[in-house]
C-alpha cells in the first residue's frame, strides 16, 4: 500500500482509538524492500504493466517458469495459483478467454513478433477443441452441443464433476470471439496457424468457433449462471457478449464457409432477435433508470439494484477500437462505451461504492475502488462483505480511456444530452443548459474535457497503484476497510483487466 493510504489508515484509526498495532498488518506478499516505484506514477505504469504481463504468464502452462506442464498443459490458463483457501486452480472458459485476449492484443502490438505468445495462443485453441468434446456436467458436445455450456476444467483438461453454477452461457461466445480475433491478427500479417493439431484457419473456424455459434443459436435465450457465478436468469453480459460472437461468425463465415445456407440464416436470425431481446425484451433497459440492469429478475424480485460491473465488462468485451474496421464491425452493437447507459452505469457505481467502501471516503472527487455490485458479499474467502475489486477499478478506467480515444480518433464532436449531463458536468462548465450541448472537436473545451477525462481515468488507476503489493502483485480484491489485498491470490483476470487499461491509456494518449 501506499504511503498516503497508510497516513489515512494512521488518521483513522488513532480517530477510533484503535491500536496502532493493527497497522503492522503485512499484506501477504510484502516483501522487504519497495520494489515498483509508487512516488512517480509514470514510471509505475510501464512497471507495473510489465509486471502484469509477465504475471500472466506466470500463469499459463508451458510459457510460464513455474508451472508443471504435467498439471497444467501448454496453453492452459489457470485462474489463480492458489489451490486453497480458495482454490481457483482451474481453467475457467471465460477467464481463460479474457486473458488469451490480452496475449493478442500483445501479439499484435509486436507486430506478429513473439512466437512464443502465438505458440501459446495456439495451445490454448487446441485445448479448446478438446475441451469442448468433454463429456462433462452440462451435457456433452454429441448432445446438441450442450457440454458448451461448462464453466470450468481441471488444468490438466479434464471434467470437473463437482456441483457448481452450470451451466455458464457466456464461455462458447468469449471463447468464439477471441479465437475469431486470433484469426484475424493471422489474417493480417499474412499468417497460419503453426500448431501441429490446427490445420488452417478454416479448420478452427469449422472444428472450433462453428460449434460454440450454434451452441448460442441454440441457447442465447435461455437463463443460466452469471460470469460471477452466483444467479441462474438472463445477464446482459452474457447476451451482449454472444451477440458479439454472432457478429464475429456472420463476418467468419463469408470468408471460409459460404456452404452451409442453413447455418448463415440461423446466424443472421439470431442476431436480429437475440439484439431485438438486449434492446427491448430483456429488461436490460428501463424506462426510468438510467443504467443497464444487468439482471433484471434479481430486481424485479427486490433483491438487487441491478448494477453490476459486469455491464462495464460486457460493453468493453463486446466492441472495439483496435482499429476502423473493427470498430465498424461492432458499431450495431448495442451499448458501447460511450452509451449514455454504459456511461450512467459507471457513474451509478461511482456513486455507490465511493461511501459504501470506506477506504475509499478519502479519495473526494477522484477514481474509487470498485467491486462487483453493491449487494456483493463474496469476500474471496466465503461470506460476509464485499469489496472492491482489481478487475471493477481497471475496467471502468479503461472505459473512460477508451472514451476519449473514440472521441478523439474519429475527430467527433462530443455530444453530450440530457441523459449524459450530469456524468460530463464533472469535467465542463455545463450551466443550466436543457438542450443537447454540442463540444466541438479541436476546441478549447474539447481539449479540456479530454484532459479532464484522462486525468479522471488516471485517478483510478491510481486507487490500483495504491494497493498492489510492493512488486505489483494483485489477488482478487482489496479490503473495504484497510486496503490490503484478499482472495484468490496473483488472480490472472486482475493482471489482464490491469494490463488492459494501461495499454488504452497509453494509445489514448498517443493520439492526443
Ligand atoms: C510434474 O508433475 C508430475 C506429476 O505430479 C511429476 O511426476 C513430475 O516429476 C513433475 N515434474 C517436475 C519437473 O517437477
Ligand atoms: C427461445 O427461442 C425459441 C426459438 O425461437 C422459442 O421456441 C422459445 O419459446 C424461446 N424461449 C423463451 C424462454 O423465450
Ligand atoms: C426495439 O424496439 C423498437 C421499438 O419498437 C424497434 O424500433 C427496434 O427495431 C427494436 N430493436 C430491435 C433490435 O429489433
Ligand atoms: C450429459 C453427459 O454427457 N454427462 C457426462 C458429463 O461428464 C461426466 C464425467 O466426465 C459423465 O459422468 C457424465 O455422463
Amino acid at each position: 500500500m501506499l504511503r498516503s493510504t497508510v497516513i489515512i489508515l494512521w488518521i483513522v484509526c488513532s480517530i477510533q482509538a484503535i491500536s496502532l498495532v493493527s497497522l503492522q498488518k503485512q499484506s501477504p506478499f510484502q516483501i522487504d524492500s519497495e520494489s515498483i516505484t509508487r512516488q512517480d506514477f509514470d514510471i509505475w505504469l510501464s512497471e507495473q504493466k510489465d509486471i502484469a504481463f509477465k504475471n500472466i504468464l506466470k500463469n499459463i502452462g508451458g510459457i510460464s517458469p513455474s508451472l508443471n506442464t504435467t498439471l497444467v498443459p501448454e496453453g492452459v490458463v489457470i485462474a489463480s495459483p492458489s489451490s486453497e483457501h480458495p482454490n481457483y486452480f482451474y481453467q475457467w472458459v471465460r477467464d481463460s478467454a479474457l486473458t488469451i485476449r490480452s496475449l493478442i492484443y500483445h501479439l499484435d502490438d509486436s507486430k506478429f513478433d513473439d512466437l512464443e505468445i502465438s505458440k501459446t495462443i495456439e495451445a490454448y485453441i487446441a485445448n479448446n477443441h478438446k475441451l469442448q468434446r468433454l463429456p462433462n456436467l452440462s451435457g456433452s458436445f454429441d448432445d446438441d452441443y450442450s457440454g458448451l455450456g461448462e464453466p470450468k476444467f481441471h488444468a490438466d483438461l479434464t471434467a470437473f464433476n463437482e456441483h457448481w453454477g452450470r451451466p455458464q452461457r457466456d464461455g462458447p461466445g468469449l471463447r468464439a470471439s477471441t479465437i475469431t480475433s486470433y484469426l484475424n491478427v493471422l489474417e493480417k500479417y499474412g499468417k497460419n496457424p503453426s500448431h501441429k493439431d490446427l490445420s488452417d484457419c478454416k479448420y478452427v473456424y469449422s472444428e472450433i468457433i462453428k460449434p460454440d455459434l450454434l451452441y448460442i443459436v441454440k441457447n442465447w435465450n435461455k437463463s443460466g449462471f452469471d460470469l460471477w457465478e452466483e444467479i441462474d436468469s438472463n445477464h446482459f453480459f452474457t447476451s451482449i457478449t454472444s451477440l458479439r460472437a454472432i457478429q464475429d461468425g456472420i463476418i467468419l463465415y463469408k470468408r471460409y464457409d459460404n456452404e452451409d445456407d442453413q447455418f448463415f440464416q440461423q446466424l443472421e436470425s439470431t442476431y436480429t432477435e437475440l439484439k431485438n431481446f438486449i434492446e427491448n425484451d430483456s429488461g436490460f433497459q428501463q424506462q426510468h433508470i438510467p443504467y443497464i440492469v444487468e439482471c433484471p429478475q434479481l430486481l424485479k424480485e427486490g433483491k438487487r439494484s441491478g448494477l453490476d460491473a459486469a455491464t462495464l465488462l460486457g460493453s468493453l468485451h463486446s466492441h472495439s477500437l483496435e482499429n476502423k474496421n473493427l470498430q465498424q464491425v461492432y458499431e450495431d452493437i448495442p451499448f458501447d462505451i460511450d452509451d449514455s447507459h454504459i456511461i450512467n452505469s459507471f457513474r451509478a457505481m461511482v456513486a455507490d461504492m465511493k461511501y459504501r467502501y470506506p477506504v475509499n471516503r478519502f479519495r473526494t472527487g477522484f477514481g474509487v475502488g470498485l467491486g462487483r455490485y453493491p449487494e456483493d458479499i463474496y469476500d474471496g474467502y466465503a461470506t460476509s462483505e464485499g469489496n472492491p475489486w482489481f478487475i471493477s477499478t481497471a475496467s471502468a478506467s479503461e472505459i473512460l480511456y477508451k472514451i476519449v480515444f473514440k472521441l478523439n480518433s474519429n475527430g467527433d464532436d462530443l455530444v453530450i444530452t440530457k441523459s449524459t449531463k450530469e456524468f460530463f458536468s464533472q469535467f465542463i462548465d455545463l450551466q443550466d443548459s436543457i438542450e443537447d450541448v454540442v463540444i466541438q472537436y479541436g476546441s478549447e473545451e474539447y481539449e479540456k474535457v479530454t484532459l479532464n477525462l484522462m486525468e479522471y481515468a488516471d485517478s483510478f488507476l491510481a486507487v490500483i497503484k495504491d494497493h498492489v503489493d510492493n512488486s505489483g502483485r494483485m489477488s482478487e480484491q482489496f479490503n473495504k476497510y484497510d486496503g490490503f489485498m484478499q482472495g484468490a491470490e496473483d488472480l490472472t483476470w486482475s493482471y489482464s483487466a490491469v494490463w488492459n487499461c494501461i495499454r488504452w491509456r497509453g494509445k489514448a494518449l498517443a493520439i492526443l
